[in-house]
């Protein structure tokens, strides 16, 4: 009996499109992507992608249409819909804020008491209101939501932010932050043994993946004197591999090292007497 293929939804055409297909890629799945076809089955994976629009995704996941899926965190929070969340993907970063005139006064949470705000998050926003006991009249608009203040739709808007650019070409100034959000991987809670077992699968690969993103590969040259205080500062996935080098009185150490405090790293290691360091990307990391 042939495998029923995991079915993934991915969004269609946008921001999160390319990147969702690099991490397939990445995970070694190959698909025939072409053309305007909206469903794309995987030639060496049991894996189905369907490309929707990223807002029906949590609709399509929770009914059982679509198994996972991958969107927007804040699209998962805005539609409240009963998909589970597996995991955050490491792209597609943004805040989800509020946003007056520059030239208002932002007094705080107060401000907003009895003003309207424009948004296409009214669930998340008025969630948010709520938990601070603010009343203020949310008016849902689907797009172009910076231009209500100049226009007199609402006093302040509550949108996505990434570089912020947008708020800036529209006279606003961000003044709350209520929600940051990245990709993530959603599924549907109710997964068959089999399906399951091949959405295991294609985890181990995007963890792998990422943890490789993660972390870099670092050489360097030490003291043996000095080998007990470097060694301490590359914990790496167990502890460094040393060899001793021609030269006696020295030896090279491998490691990896995380991406996030990596040149903090190498400022210690310098400054504890490693010479010779080669820094090198990871293709997988299996931990
Ligand atoms: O697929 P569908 O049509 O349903 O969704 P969509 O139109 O919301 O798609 P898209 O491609 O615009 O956004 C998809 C997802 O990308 C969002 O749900 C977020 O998770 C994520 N994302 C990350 C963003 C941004 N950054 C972002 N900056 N989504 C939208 N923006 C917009 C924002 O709304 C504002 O208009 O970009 C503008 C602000 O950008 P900056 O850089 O000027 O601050």
């Amino acid at each position: 009996m042939s495998t029923q293929p995991l079915r993934i939804a991915l969004q269609k055409s946008g921001r999160l499109t390319d990147d969702s297909l690099a991490l397939l890629k990445d995970c070694g799945i190959k698909l025939s992507v072409g053309g305007r076809k909206l469903i794309a089955p995987a030639s060496n994976f049991p894996l189905e992608v369907y490309f929707l629009r990223s807002g029906d995704i949590p609709a399509y996941v929770a009914d059982g249409v679509a198994d996972i899926g991958i969107l927007g965190e804040n699209v998962v929070v805005e539609k409240q819909a009963n998909v589970e969340q597996l995991m955050s993907l490491g792209f597609a970063g943004c805040r989800l804020s509020l946003a007056i005139p520059r030239g208002e006064t932002y007094t705080g949470w107060d401000y907003w008491e009895g003003k309207e705000i424009a948004t296409s998050y009214p669930n998340t926003l008025k969630k948010t209101l709520d938990k601070k006991g603010i009343k203020a009249s949310v008016q849902t608009i689907s797009g172009s939501v910076e231009i209500a203040p100049s226009i007199g739709l609402a006093a302040g808007v509550c949108d996505l932010v990434s570089s912020g650019s947008t708020l800036l070409s529209n006279g606003l100034k961000e003044v709350e932050v209520l929600l940051r959000s990245q990709a993530v991987l959603v599924a549907n809670p109710n997964r068959s043994e089999a399906q399951q077992g091949i959405l295991d699968r294609l985890l181990f690969r995007i963890k792998a993946h990422l943890a490789a993103a993660n972390n870099k590969y670092i050489l360097l040259n030490a003291p043996n004197d000095k080998l007990d205080t470097i060694s301490a500062l590359l914990p790496g996935m167990k502890s460094p591999s040393i060899m001793p080098l021609g030269d006696s009185g020295w030896s090279s150490l491998h490691s990896v090292v995380q991406e996030s405090d990596f040149w903090d790293r190498i400022d210690a290691l310098r400054a504890a007497g490693a010479q010779g360091i080669l820094v090198l990307p990871i293709e997988k990391m299996i931990v």
